[in-house]
């Protein structure tokens, strides 16, 4: 089933958009938890890490992976670090069920996430 950022890759709601190529879309998270909050997602309805595989996503991931990597750099947080972050189902506090990758940054992360 389709959710909401499905209607964002499809421009039918607006979005911070900072990166985007024929796989991938990233845009700014509504409810930044840090100075940098971005969210990447596939293009391809994928509802959860679970229905990831290696052998039929090993592209996607790279470009998931490249993507963090570049957008780090064009915010400025490359060389500090940053996190990357992918909820799965309820224990691990997925809210929108179509793959998504946080990128956050710009401040000193705590640990454990809580
Ligand atoms: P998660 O809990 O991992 O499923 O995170 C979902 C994130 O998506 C949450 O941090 C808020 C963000 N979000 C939800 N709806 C929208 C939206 O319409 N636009 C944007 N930019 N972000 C959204």
């Amino acid at each position: 089933m389709s959710t909401i950022f499905k209607k964002i890759i499809d421009r039918e709601i607006p979005a911070d958009i900072v990166y985007e190529n024929e796989q991938v879309l990233a845009f700014r998270d509504i409810n930044p938890q840090a100075p940098v909050h971005i969210l990447i997602i596939p293009k391809e309805e994928i509802p959860t890490v679970r229905e990831i595989s290696g052998e039929k996503h090993a592209g996607l991931l790279a470009a998931m992976f490249d993507a963090a990597n570049e957008i780090a750099k064009n915010e400025g947080i490359s060389k500090d670090g940053f996190r990357l972050v992918i909820n799965c189902d309820k224990n691990g506090g997925q809210e929108v069920y179509h793959l998504h990758m946080h990128l956050l940054g710009g401040r000193r992360m705590q640990w454990p996430p809580g």
